[in-house]
């Protein structure tokens, strides 16, 4: 029965996604290199008169606000953001097309140490994805955190060392987030001088002063970006909004919402996954998702509220998922035990 709802929502999944996604769409990426190796003479020719790309790999420390950034410039809630770290669990493409420029953003797990990874049990790919994420990058974003008074002062050892590894030079930016809950904004000058005019300061070929989630800023990074893409075939077509499949941008999209809602570590604990997707003709769609709770105190603690915190999560997840889409969606949320 289980296997017959995975076919199912897979493959009904395939067809929404022939208009929005990269990975079920009829170019796969294994098929888009062959695309661009054997392009039809019509398309090469109109392609290397106008099109210009450019790949922005965007790196910070956990929480900085890089989900949140990326969603913003390219005017999608496709990457998951919540208010606890580690909500990227893995890389993922992003992208924006406008005319002849299209911008593909890496979005990335918080850069962790090794000791962090093992001390809180975190996926290799929080460490082998903010690195991988460089390899093909033509721009590299850091993104600090101007509130975190921790950590604004310095560049994040751990993506200092990964700038350190990287074979070839990459231009770099530097980009300050969340400068909305500032309340000194003298505070960011300081900041630039040691961060970016210093001696030893990182070169950076730019500097941002941004709030990711009102938007300040954010036309003017974006503008900049279209102005930095470079004469080249695009790598997604036109109407691809991200690498990621539908059933993955639902799952996350859930997965952060339990974050944002649920105290402390909980949330990390439970297992979210698709149990059904529904595209309708009319292009609304319609999914529901299973969360598997480690034990039954902790799904009362789901349900609390009279349900009404499960509530929430499903509608603030569905408001996203609209705002990711284009289209009006309804998820539905079970909850349910492992013992
Ligand atoms: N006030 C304010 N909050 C922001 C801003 N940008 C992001 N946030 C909040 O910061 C929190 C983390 O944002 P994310 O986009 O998930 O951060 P991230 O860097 O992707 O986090 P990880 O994926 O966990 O590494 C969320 O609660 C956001 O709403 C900003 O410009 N201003
Ligand atoms: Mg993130």
């Amino acid at each position: 029965m289980l296997f017959k709802i995975e076919n199912y929502a897979i493959r009904l999944s395939s067809r929404f996604l022939r208009r929005c996604f990269s990975k079920n769409f009829d170019v796969q990426p294994a098929d888009v290199k062959e695309f661009v190796s054997h392009p039809n003479r019509n398309f090469l020719s109109t392609c290397q008169e106008c099109e210009k790309c450019l790949k922005i790999a965007i790196l910070g420390a956990p929480n900085a606000g890089k989900s949140t950034l990326i969603n913003q410039l390219i005017k999608r809630t496709i990457c998951p953001t919540s208010s606890k770290v580690h909500t990227t669990q893995a890389k993922a493409d992003a992208v924006y097309s406008e005319g002849n420029t299209q911008l593909i953003f890496v979005d990335t797990p918080g850069v962790v140490s090794k000791s962090e990874l093992k001390q809180y049990n975190l996926a290799t790919s929080f460490q082998k994805d903010p690195k991988t994420s460089l390899q093909a990058a033509d721009i590299i974003g850091v993104i600090q955190d101007s509130y975190n008074i921790f950590a604004r002062n310095k560049i994040n050892s751990n993506i200092l060392q990964l700038l350190k590894d990287l074979d070839n030079e990459i231009p770099m930016i530097l980009i300050f987030n969340k400068v909305d809950i500032l309340k000194r904004k003298d505070i960011l000058l300081h900041l630039i001088t040691i961060l970016a005019k210093s001696k030893n300061s990182l070169k950076f070929a730019d500097v941002f002063m941004i709030s990711a989630l009102t938007g300040d800023g954010v036309d003017d990074l974006r503008t900049y970006l279209l102005d930095s893409a470079k004469p080249r075939e695009w790598y997604y077509k036109r109407h691809v909004y991200s690498n990621q499949t539908c059933e993955d941008i639902i799952q996350q999209t859930v997965r952060a919402k339990l974050l944002d809602n649920l105290p402390q570590e909980i949330p990390y604990n439970m297992q979210v996954k698709l149990e059904h997707f529904d595209p309708s003709p009319d292009d609304s769609v319609s999914a529901s998702v299973s969360v598997t709770c480690s034990t039954k105190r902790i799904c009362g603690i789901l349900l609390k509220f009279k349900g009404n915190r499960l509530r929430n999560i499903a509608r603030t997840a569905e408001e996203e998922l609209r705002h990711a889409f284009r289209t009006s969606v309804k998820l539905k949320i079970n909850v349910q035990s492992a013992k």
